[in-house]
């Protein structure tokens, strides 16, 4: 059976693009793959935060996976700071990857530029190395990412392939399975349609957090920029480039009803409808995992049972892949 691994970091709030670029893919996927899915708490340290918070969000996004409908019985969930195996890799991997290579990673010049390239972590430059690692450590053939990871993923692949090449086959080279067009792969920001839906934004205005209130989405997609174009035939049509957020709410609609954007796009004319059946269908969306949130959140001690036998599983699969990593690299065992 393949094996697919994906992570998401606890920091802030999971958002609409996390679920449909991501997390409902990842239950989908825990039926037919073997998955390992993993809360990435080392990542979050490489953006400033709050030590309390931390280890409080990483206890509510393993919540909200299961909420979503993850099943221990089905899939692998643990954290990753727990296998130590995913900090060790990176250091070999490190090792081997080049300033130049990532230097060119668009979402650390992004990600840096907000509070300057200076003051960046080195653990931001290097991010996308410990997300190789924790991809190669479980011989993942599938990752199923949102597309703004795509050129992690091809980085991923690139230093699996020359470790392969220089130190003899050790890593499986992983493939990213991204959703299809106008299945959510990019959910934009409600109201700055030309950049993605991100819990680091700067405002929150137009982004939908999965534990939003029905009232607060319903705001949210409301005001959704749209256009200027008038009402009538064709003002409602699938333009990612001349019509950014007219097309997001397409994609939305698309992505949780069914259909092609371009189908979706057939039954309107105007932009109120559409935005109120946009907010109508993310409203019941969220009110299920919502609901099954507030359950598991009683018993934070059977979630951390969850992570705990995950965390064990997890370790006997990436203590084979990085006693493989040693090896080949020439350092003694011990
Ligand atoms: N807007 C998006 N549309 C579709 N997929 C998305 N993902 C993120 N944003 C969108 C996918 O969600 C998964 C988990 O992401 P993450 O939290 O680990 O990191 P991220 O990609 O950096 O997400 P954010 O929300 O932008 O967080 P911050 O602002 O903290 O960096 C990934 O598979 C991602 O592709």
């Amino acid at each position: 059976m393949k094996r697919v691994f994906s992570g998401i970091q606890p920091t802030g709030e999971p958002h609409l693009g996390n679920y449909l670029g991501a997390l409902r893919w990842w239950v989908d996927f825990q039926r037919r793959y073997d998955a390992f899915y993993c809360v990435v708490d080392l990542h979050a340290l490489t953006i400033p935060g709050d030590p309390e918070e931390l280890s409080k969000s990483t206890l509510t996004m393993a919540t909200l996976l299961l909420a979503c409908g993850l099943d221990p019985d089905r899939c692998t969930l643990f954290v990753q700071s727990h296998v130590h195996y995913h900090a060790d890799l990176t250091w070999l991997l490190e090792c081997t990857a080049s300033m130049g290579e990532l230097s060119r990673m668009t979402q650390f010049k992004d990600k840096a530029q907000k509070g300057g390239e200076e003051s960046a972590r080195v653990g931001l430059f290097a991010y996308p190395v410990l997300m190789a690692a924790d991809i190669l450590l479980y011989d993942a053939d599938l990752v199923p990412v949102g597309d703004d990871q795509r050129q992690h993923l091809e980085l991923t692949r690139n230093l699996a392939e020359r470790w392969n090449a220089r130190y003899g086959q050790t890593f499986t080279v992983p493939e990213a399975a991204i959703p299809p067009r106008g299945g959510g792969a990019r959910v934009m920001d409600l109201q700055e349609p030309e950049h993605k839906m991100s819990k680091s934004a700067i405002s929150d205005a137009g982004i939908v957090f999965l534990f939003d209130d029905p009232k607060s989405i319903e705001r949210k997609v409301k005001r959704a920029v749209t256009d200027l174009d008038p009402p009538g035939p064709g003002a409602v049509r699938w333009d990612p480039a001349a019509k950014p957020g007219v097309s997001n709410l397409l994609e939305l609609l698309a992505a949780i009803n069914g259909g092609s954007p371009e189908e979706v796009a057939r039954g309107y004319e105007g932009y109120a409808k559409l935005k109120s059946d946009a907010a109508d269908a993310v409203i019941s969306l969220v009110r299920p995992l919502q609901e099954r949130y507030r359950e598991l959140a009683q018993d934070p001690g059977a979630v951390q049972a969850v992570l705990a036998a995950g965390a064990r599983k997890a370790e006997e699969v990436a203590a084979m892949t990085y006693e493989r990593a040693r090896s080949a690299i020439g350092l003694l065992g011990s």
